[in-house]
């Protein structure tokens, strides 16, 4: 594949009308004929040709005005069909036929099968793998889809707008044809055929229509979608209520299919759905699942409007949907759950997966410039950084001034496809305010270094505060220019209260939020009567690394006081990683380890605080993990020293703390009918992190096993069953309870993905051959993309010691089947190759191991453009 520039992009010569499909379907020979009507754009060369995309894809037949094309009028290849002496002027229609093989499609892009039934997915490039089309988002028209099939096979067909009508034919076939009025680009293009259950609601809109819901699922596995039809319903109302956004198609349908490279796909009235993100019920999900069930149900739900309403003008423009759209459904779980408990959450996120792709090998700009490869931009950096860019312009701006910009963006550009300029125009017309130095958040890729410290002059009564900022190089950008960084801010006095500045001079501060905006700068506030602390990016207001040095005293005092409880949050997490960073530098040097006791207490007085919710105790007793720690030491890593030094830790918290812990194990039940709602769910997170320290302080398997034997419900059980098999892998216990625990969910594939990652996450160097003997397993089953993730994407990712083995074997591993899994699915190896992201920051054996593993791959002779795009960035 060759490079894609954002400076190449120009519209089409051709502007395409109307787009009419006839599908035949057939597990091996499907037949899709696509009568397209085109005319030249006005003010284009009348002479260029018209260059539709393919890929492996051959041809048919080709009629004009539905004549025979004379041979010599176009070339077809496998990727392109190229069409000669076309109308100047005049409207024409182009059928073309293609023949594809759903069955051999293993990639999962463009039209395939899975389970029994036909699916699609198109974005961002799979349309041009079911026939020769203008495929990208800046073309956009209404679909006519007509499917035929088999009947008794698929009584179900499904396309995407509302259902026109449908018949039987006398063969055993029969066809439905639906309509979408909305003008749409290809990659929201959808098709499902087969036989499914379904789950049927309805919705009224706010402007009083009826919405069909419709959530189809195998059989047998209605029962299990009721959350997701909770969560859809909420999410409908919600966007209502908060955007003023309405759905505006008789029907809104989601499948749910087993075999996705995503997480689920937003087509246009026909949300397709990896069923991991459909499916639960308390046997056999846990509430993190239910979180994300209710999470991007919302999240496709709203891209209806930011992403399908108003789409992207080219692929670089990618965050405009997802960055924004993600940014949506964190204020709706926000809106529907704890505010500060899900800040957390996202914020760890971020921490863990969108910080180590920024400061590694494959850093780009929320807003790219260039590509090789669109499936590898489908990124935590777009879609995470994504959000918190958009976080930033309601920040800034303050929430009634961000509505009224997004008022305008709907208004002005429904039905367009859009850039980053066009959108963050709408807000500074909404505020009058220049965002031309903000806008550098979507430019400029890596992760700003603040650094800031504070001084108080008790005659002078002002507190100064000094910034400085410092975005680090990425690749292909080492000149960086400051960068417009919203730093919620506030000050509190010994006491704890507020403090509130009469004046604030050197930088503009505005309903607690101070604009840094040069690259050093001196905010003086004045009326201060005594020492502040400080308490510097409430909420996360910026996605930045903040360098304040905080005495442990004043840390704690944030951590009790703090009106923000993310802040509090951070304090702790402030007070606990310098314990990990030393613990893990002692580990490595054999010296004893011992924690400093303020953060300790700290922490333990925070987990009895029973004014404090108990979903946000369970975060703040959850240290930070190895890779965090291995991300704020930055260089020379060895897993081994970070994984002993935070194990010690654990265990002198455990011990000081085992009071608490056995209390809070004992009281946070979850007594009557199970509830996934976000106070259950905290007590059980609570429960089950005082479990974890229990397992420390007691040093036993007892009271783990007998948790898994007494649960009710899938988290407990999971979290038991984590811990047995993490902390004492050798236990009968251990072994018993993950035999049970497959035999009992032998039938339920996602459950069983959750016995794999169990096992992949064994810390240690055994954890290889722990991976390679699953993999051998019968249940192991490398077509399914939920089931290799669950194996080789976990242990790759979330498995330091046993990844990371002194040997280098676990990275040769990794090299093999990324190998492997890129001859069937090249979007699912890449992927898991970028698990190899941090690989400089090891100690120089690993990192020579590591290198000599990614060359291994560089250097094999036929790699997809997925993997050899990654691999390449990685290495260089
Ligand atoms: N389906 C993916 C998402 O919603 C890509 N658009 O993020
Ligand atoms: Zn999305």
């Amino acid at each position: 594949g060759q490079v894609i520039n954002l400076a190449d992009y120009r519209p089409t010569d051709f502007v395409l009308e109307r787009v009419d499909l006839t599908f035949e379907l057939d597990p091996t020979e499907t037949k899709v004929e696509a009568r397209l009507i085109f005319h030249r754009r006005e003010g284009a060369d009348p002479k260029a040709p018209l260059v539709l995309d393919g890929d492996e894809l051959s041809l048919s037949g080709l009629l004009f005005d539905q004549m025979e094309m004379p041979a010599k009028q176009y070339t077809a290849t496998a990727d392109s069909l190229t069409v000669y002496n076309l109308p100047a002027a005049d409207p024409f229609e182009l059928t073309i036929t293609t023949i594809i093989n759903p069955q051999a499609n293993t990639q999962l892009m463009g039209l395939y099968r899975t389970g029994g039934i036909y699916c699609t997915q198109c974005e961002a490039e799979g349309f041009r793998r079911i026939t020769y089309f203008p495929d990208r988002p800046d073309v956009l028209a209404p679909f006519t889809v007509n499917i035929i099939a088999d009947k008794a096979a698929n009584p179900l067909l499904l396309s995407n707008g509302n259902f026109l009508g449908g018949a039987g034919y006398g063969d055993g076939k029969h066809f439905a044809a639906w309509f979408d009025p909305h003008p749409k680009p290809s990659y929201l293009f959808a098709l499902v055929a087969g036989d499914l259950g379904v789950v049927e609601d309805t919705f009224t809109t706010m402007s009083g229509r009826e919405v069909a819901l419709k959530i189809y699922v195998e059989h047998g596995k209605e029962p299990r979608a009721a959350y997701a039809m909770d969560a859809l319903k909420r999410s409908m109302k919600w966007d209502e209520e908060v955007f003023a956004r309405e759905y505006d198609l008789d029907i809104f349908m989601i499948v749910a299919v087993s075999d996705f490279n995503m997480g689920a796909m937003e087509n246009k009235g026909l949300n397709i759905f990896n069923d991991k993100y459909v499916l639960a019920d308390p046997e056999t999900a846990t509430d993190a699942d239910y979180a994300n069930i209710e999470a991007i149900i919302a999240h496709e739900y709203f891209h209806n409007w930011t992403g399908n309403r108003i789409t992207c003008r080219d692929w670089f423009q990618l965050c405009l949907k997802e960055g924004l759209t993600v940014y949506r459904d964190h204020e709706f779980s926000s809106d529907q759950r704890s505010r500060p408990v899900k800040r957390i959450a996202e914020v760890r996120h971020l921490k863990s997966e969108q910080f180590p792709e920024d400061a590694g090998p494959l850093a780009h700009p929320v807003r790219p410039t260039k590509y090789r490869e669109i499936n590898n931009f489908y990124t935590t950096t777009v879609y995470e950084k994504g959000s918190e860019v958009t976080r930033m312009i309601a920040t800034l701006l303050g929430r009634e001034t961000f509505k009224k910009g997004m008022d305008i963006y709907f208004d002005r550009h429904d039905g367009q496809a859009v850039t980053i300029e066009d959108f963050v125009k709408c807000f500074e017309d909404a505020s009058g305010r220049d965002l031309a130095q903000f806008s550098l958040w979507y430019h400029q890729a890596g992760t700003p270094l603040v650094t800031a410290s504070g001084s108080y002059d008790a005659t002078a009564r002002t507190f100064s505060l000094s910034l400085e900022q410092m975005v680090p190089a990425t690749p292909g950008q080492t000149d960086k220019k400051p960068m417009h960084i919203p730093l919620s801010l506030a000050l509190f006095g010994e006491n704890g209260g507020k403090i509130e500045p009469a004046i604030v001079e050197g930088a503009e501060y505005t309903g607690e939020v101070l604009h840094l905006t040069g690259r050093t700068q001196t905010a003086v506030f004045h009326g201060i009567g005594s020492r502040p602390v400080v308490s510097i990016n409430r909420s996360f207001s910026a996605p930045i690394n903040l360098h304040l040095d905080q005495s442990p005293a004043d840390l704690a005092l944030l951590a009790r006081h703090e009106t923000d409880h993310f802040a509090r949050w951070q304090a702790l997490t402030d007070l606990a990683l310098p314990n990990l960073l030393r613990a893990a530098r002692d580990a490595r040097e054999g010296k004893a380890i011992d924690c400093e006791q303020t953060s300790v207490d700290a922490l333990l007085h925070a987990a009895a605080d029973e004014g404090l919710e108990p979903a946000f105790r369970a975060q703040a007793l959850a240290l930070p993990s190895e890779s965090d720690i291995s991300r704020e030491l930055g260089s020379n890593n060895d897993p081994d020293a970070i994984h002993a030094g935070r194990q010690a830790v654990m265990k002198q918290i455990a011990d000081r703390g085992v009071a608490i812990f056995t209390g809070l194990f004992e009281k946070m039940t979850t007594p009557g009918d199970f509830s996934p709602d976000a106070k259950n769910a905290g007590r059980r997170a609570l429960r089950n992190t005082a479990l974890t320290y229990l397992s420390y302080a007691e040093n036993s398997p007892a009271r783990a096993k007998a948790a898994f034997d007494a649960a009710n419900n899938m988290t407990e059980k999971l979290h038991a069953l984590t811990v047995l098999a993490h902390r004492f892998p050798e236990s009968g216990e251990a072994i018993t309870a993950l035999s049970t625990f497959r035999d009992h969910f032998a039938q339920n594939a996602l459950v069983i993905d959750k016995w794999f990652s169990v096992q992949a996450t064994i810390p240690g160097a055994s954890a290889l051959d722990r991976v390679r003997k699953l993999m051998k397993n019968p249940l192991f089953n490398r077509t399914n993309p939920n089931r290799v993730r669950a194996l080789v994407g976990t242990f790759a990712f979330t498995n330091p010691t046993g990844f990371g083995r002194a040997d280098g074997e676990g990275y040769r591993f990794l090299a093999r089947e990324i190998l492997d899994i890129d001859q069937r699915n090249p979007q699912l190896a890449a992927r898991i190759l970028t698990s190899m992201r941090s690989w400089r920051s090891l100690e120089p054996v690993r990192a020579g191991l590591a290198r000599a593993a990614l060359m291994q791959i560089e250097q094999a002779p036929a790699l997809s453009t997925d993997v050899r795009d990654i691999v390449e960035r990685t290495l260089k």
